[in-house]
């Protein structure tokens, strides 16, 4: 039975090293953090993901899965760790670096390396090799090396890590085809081979796509705001045509791809990239957008129920996330605030957690930074009689309010904000 270690056991290392080991490899996965690895080696998660936690549980029961701190020789080494932003927005890869040396003492001849990290274009080729060339080794004949980005969204990492297209990048062709080898154990896919600049590349192209077109839409919902136009319905009428797909505007862009990925291509190509910079001022002033518009129906020293921290709905995720952007220059101004938070746990975040009738109770405001499922259809009588101001201000538009007694704001109708409301009650 081929082995493979994976080096990071977070977001994608965890569910990757789960499709490894349901797919018969003898997977190891290695981990700082020795609760993640207490707990797996326990059948148990450290993460919120649609069924990995069953999965987990049987493939650790039938031993193909287990965690430790420290790498052990294996047939392939997948490095899945964290490549955050430095302050300067350049990509910081002291992670990757961290883990390629710690591999260092276990490769042997003819192993494969798959780096699946986001990494700026061309770390493959002058970061990540030269290090495993030091080590005495020729990368691409004794060592096979290839950048591999994962495409997964959250709350769907199980089937898309299944069913999407895979980018295989090699540092040389014969490492593509190696790398491509690996994933073709569960992959139903396409596997594409390619070189290791190339996927490298392509997964940054996608995201700031994303990331971008976010932008087009928060600019056009502020534009809106500025005519007095119902943003969200045009977007609706424009969408009909069949070649456009405007996003959704909301209260920012979180999460650890979209909000960071455009920076590495702007890091290697500064001058060439002014559109995608000024998609990341957009999307980051949209928390700023969001607070000045409470300011119009809450008097400062008011209480604001938010609901919402995590980047996105449905998923226990708050890295980068606009809504704690939000919840700062809220404090800042002086708002009472009380959050209601259904996926995070309360040690995952600095700000005190609430019940959803701890968090309504005596509010001016609820407002909604994250499109939960609980969100959704929300308790109208007990809005109506908690809240001291039955006002909700929707930044995802997912919310239904029948009620005509409480007062509903999205993106669509901010620009009939007035300041200092009367009480609706
Ligand atoms: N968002 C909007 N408006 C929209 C869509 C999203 O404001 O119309 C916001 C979300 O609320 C969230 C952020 O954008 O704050 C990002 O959410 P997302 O669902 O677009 O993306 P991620 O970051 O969860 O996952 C992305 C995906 N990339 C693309 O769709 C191109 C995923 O496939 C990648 O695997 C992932 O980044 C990654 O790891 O890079």
């Amino acid at each position: 039975m081929k082995k493979i270690c994976i080096i990071g056991l977070g977001y994608i290392g965890l569910p990757t090293a789960a499709m490894f080991a349901k797919s018969g490899y003898d997977v190891v996965g290695v981990d700082i953090n020795e609760s993640a690895v207490n707990l797996l080696n326990q059948g148990k998660i450290h993460i919120e993901e649609v069924g990995l936690g069953n999965l987990v549980k049987k493939v650790v029961q039938e031993n193909r899965l287990r965690a430790t701190t420290s790498p052990e020789e294996a047939d392939v080494f997948i490095i899945a760790v964290p490549t955050p932003n430095y302050p300067n927005h350049t990509a910081n890869l002291e992670y990757v670096k961290i883990a390629t040396k710690n591999i260092l003492p276990y490769l042997k001849e003819g192993n494969v390396v798959i780096v699946e990290s986001t990494i700026p274009p061309r770390t493959i080729d002058d970061f990540v090799a030269p290090i495993i060339q030091a080590e005495g080794w020729k990368v691409g004949e004794e060592i096979y090396l290839a950048h591999c980005p994962e495409r997964v969204l959250p709350g769907r990492i199980l089937i898309e890590l299944v069913e999407n297209t895979r980018i295989v990048g090699g540092i040389n062709e014969i490492s593509a085809i190696k790398a491509a080898e690996v994933y073709g154990s569960f992959v139903t896919g396409d596997i594409i081979k390619t070189s290791a600049v190339t996927a490298e590349m392509s997964k940054l192209m996608e995201n700031t796509f994303r990331d971008v077109n976010i932008a087009l839409a928060n600019e056009l919902a502020k534009i809106s705001d500025k005519l007095g136009i119902n943003a969200l319905e045009v977007i609706k009428l424009a969408n009909r045509h069949p070649r456009v797909n405007i996003h959704q505007p909301g209260p920012g862009v979180g999460g650890h791809c979209l909000a960071v990925d455009p920076y590495f291509i702007i890091e290697k190509a500064p001058e060439q990239s002014p559109l995608i910079f000024n998609a990341r001022s957009i999307n980051n002033s949209m928390p700023e957008f969001v607070v000045e518009h409470v300011e119009k129906i809450v008097e400062n020293g008011g209480k604001v129920a938010v609901f919402g921290l995590t980047y996105k709905g449905n998923i226990d995720d708050v890295r980068e996330s606009p809504a704690l952007d939000v919840v700062s220059l809220l404090q800042d101004k002086g708002y009472q605030l009380s959050i209601y938070e259904p996926h995070a746990m309360q040690e995952q975040v600095s700000f005190p957690l609430s019940t959803f009738d701890e968090a309504i109770d005596q509010a001016d405001l609820i407002l909604v930074l994250t499109d939960h499922n609980e969100f959704k259809c929300l308790d109208e009588v007990k809005i109506y009689s908690k809240m001291r101001n039955p006002i909700v201000f929707d930044t995802k538009n997912c919310v239904t309010i029948n009620s005509q007694f409480i007062k509903y704001y999205n993106y669509g109708n901010l620009y009939t904000m007035g300041k200092k409301q009367e009480s609706l009650v």
